[in-house]
């Protein structure tokens, strides 16, 4: 390895050749501000357009201030990250910055956590010089059913150009204008609705402003509650619970399931349950699914479709839906949790309470945006009425629980209501990406071979690298299975099962890095790798905590089944748990 020595700030440094000034400064603990820059190391994903220059500093020998981010070391290098000249460069580069960004933010949904405004701060910008000679852009508000894109508080950092494009190959975000005018917008300056947008939510959870952001679905949610003629019943979502602590200044992996089932309770909701419970009946269809189709690849079907793609991510069905329509029939049919769930809530406990379906109203806490999205998809709704009426993501449920005046951290832990609140370990596994083919791994093998699984865990399905195979022994039949988070890495996946380069039984996509954990609704974690480990590491601790591991021992999906459905894949469950794709 090739090392290069040089001196920041008066300390000598050696750093392997290639190193930047910014990366060589921060292992001698020099913290160089920086705006545009983006480093997800744990996703091979940087971006350093050298925009902004917030990052600039002195070289000795050069003329120029270097933008640190992008500038390589050099032998016998000089370099000064706190010079007057480097300090007033950075505040006027904000200045300039600022002068044609808008200045609501005591209304701006960033506010608090907006980059821009904490560099502000930092560097002890006091008045703004120059803006009467800013042209301030004036694009409309572009309003989609998961973000909102306020473009007139885009600084061109292109950290969701990145995130799209580089890492999920979305390609809905480019660059487009010069000057005071340019942003970042879809191709011909179209809204995210028309563009190929999966509403992941990965560009809002990189952007330093209020440019990006969520739908609030938060007042809606409050004047239901409100409603006494109303009937309001929450269920959340596995990855919720492992990363909501963070928001009441928990330490990452914080376990909160007992808090936020209480949380919901003292908000006001009528029922609070789970999505894991969802996810349990989820396992059950799929599960069958699965085997229903092996089965028959078994006995020499050639039409039979494999390998079962599991749907339980709007993200990545909204990215199968535009990039493979040739491959609409390989995905499973099974509905995803969150809205098999409000399918059963607005039919079989409807009918159990006595509440009329128009009555009732199903709210989903989600780490996710694209289930705002996809509670909104017309064929989950019956004469207009919507299965789940509102998704709030995390970060919205921690708002309204402090708007609510709920001291989260001294709340007692309780339980979720009976019947849709009672799960399985395999259902909360659900959050972590391979958990949701795990679970359905624990079933179907039980299933399959007729014999009782004695170890649950499958190590092999784990960790967080990028697209991951394994093969697990049926009894003597090995089943070949696929995983992959991230969109860009479902795509290098299934490219290689369109060309028949590789084969497999089933495999699992999640559109967002971790999987549900590292959601774009998540709280922000900015790119730290060991926040998105340690949520995985609490969703598996849940798993391993739970009386009942296997989604088919839930009695209460048994039940579900006794009372109501019949059997997985019946008629009824058909109608009420099953869907198909459009191109
Ligand atoms: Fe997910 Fe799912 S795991 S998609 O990531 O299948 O959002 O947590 O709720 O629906 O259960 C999200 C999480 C979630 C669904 C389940
Ligand atoms: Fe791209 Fe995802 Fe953002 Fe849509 S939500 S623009 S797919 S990163």
């Amino acid at each position: 390895m090739e090392t290069i020595k040089l001196t920041i700030d008066n300390c000598q440094i050696e750093v392997e050749k290639g190193t930047t000034i910014y990366k060589a400064a921060k292992k001698i603990g020099i913290d160089i501000p920086v705006l545009c820059y983006m480093n997800l190391e744990h996703l091979n994903i940087e971006n350093k357009p050298a925009g902004c220059r917030i990052c600039v500093v002195e070289v000795e020998g050069r003329k120029n201030l270097a933008p640190s981010c992008s500038t390589e070391c050099l032998n016998g290098m000089v370099v000064k990250t706190n010079t007057m000249r480097v300090l007033n460069a950075r505040k006027t580069v904000l200045e300039l910055i600022l002068s044609d960004h808008p200045k609501d933010c005591l209304t701006c949904p960033k506010s608090g956590r907006c980059d821009l405004q904490d560099m502000a701060v930092r560097l002890g910008v006091r008045q703004i010089p120059g803006q009467e000679f800013a042209e301030m852009s004036t694009y409309k508000v572009d309003f989609s059913p998961s973000i909102i894109r306020d473009m007139d508080k885009c600084i061109m950092c292109r950290r969701c150009e990145t995130m799209c494009n580089d890492f999920q190959t979305v390609g809905a975000l480019g660059a487009i204008n010069r000057g005071f005018m340019s942003v970042v917008a879809p191709a011909f300056e179209q809204d995210l609705q028309k563009s190929p947008c999966t509403y992941c939510g990965q560009c809002v959870a990189v952007c330093p402003t209020g440019a990006l952001t969520e739908v609030d679905h938060t007042p809606k949610v409050v004047r239901e509650l409100a409603n006494p003629k109303k009937t309001v019943i929450v269920q959340t979502a596995p990855a919720v619970r492992a990363a909501l602590g963070e928001e009441f200044g928990m330490e990452a992996g914080t376990l909160v399931t007992g808090k936020l089932a209480a949380a919901l309770r003292r908000l006001g909701f009528d029922y609070v349950f789970d999505t894991d419970f969802a996810a349990d009946l989820t396992i059950m269809e799929e599960g069958t699914e699965l085997l229903g189709r092996i089965s028959k690849f078994m006995e020499g079907d050639k039409n039979v479709k494999l390998p079962i793609l599991t749907s339980c991510c709007p993200g990545w069905v909204n990215f199968f839906e535009t990039n493979y329509p040739d491959m609409l029939n390989v995905p499973s049919t099974a509905r995803s949790p969150q809205q098999m769930f409000g399918a059963i809530a607005k039919t079989y406990f409807a009918n159990k309470i006595g509440v009329k379906r128009e009555d009732l109203v199903v709210v989903s806490i989600m780490p996710c945006l694209a289930k705002k999205y996809e509670c909104q998809r017309e064929e989950f709704s019956v004469n207009g009425n919507p299965d789940v009426d509102y998704a709030l993501s995390t970060r919205e449920l921690a708002h309204l629980i402090k708007e609510a005046n709920i001291n989260f951290n001294d709340l007692p832990d309780e339980d979720f209501d009976h019947p849709l609140g009672e799960s399985t370990g395999a259902a909360v596994i659900f959050g972590a990406t391979g958990g949701v083919i795990e679970a359905a791994t624990r079933t179907a093998y039980e299933v399959f071979t007729k014999k009782t699984l004695e170890k649950v865990d499958f190590h092999q399905l784990r960790g967080m690298d990028g697209i991951r195979s394994a093969t697990v022994d049926f009894n003597g039949t090995p089943i070949r299975i696929g995983i992959a988070h991230g969109l860009g890495n479902a795509r290098k996946l299934l490219d290689r099962i369109r060309s028949g380069e590789e084969q497999y039984h089933a495999i699992e996509v999640m559109a967002c890095p971790g999987g549900c954990i590292g959601g774009g609704g998540q709280p922000l974690h900015h790119g730290d790798a060991s926040v998105l480990t340690a949520r995985t590491m609490a969703i598996y601790r849940e798993d391993a905590n739970k009386p009942i591991r296997k989604s088919h021992e839930n009695p209460y999906i048994t039940a579900l089944y006794n009372e109501f459905l019949g059997h997985p894949m019946s008629e009824k469950a058909h109608h009420l748990l099953h869907t198909h794709y459009f191109d």
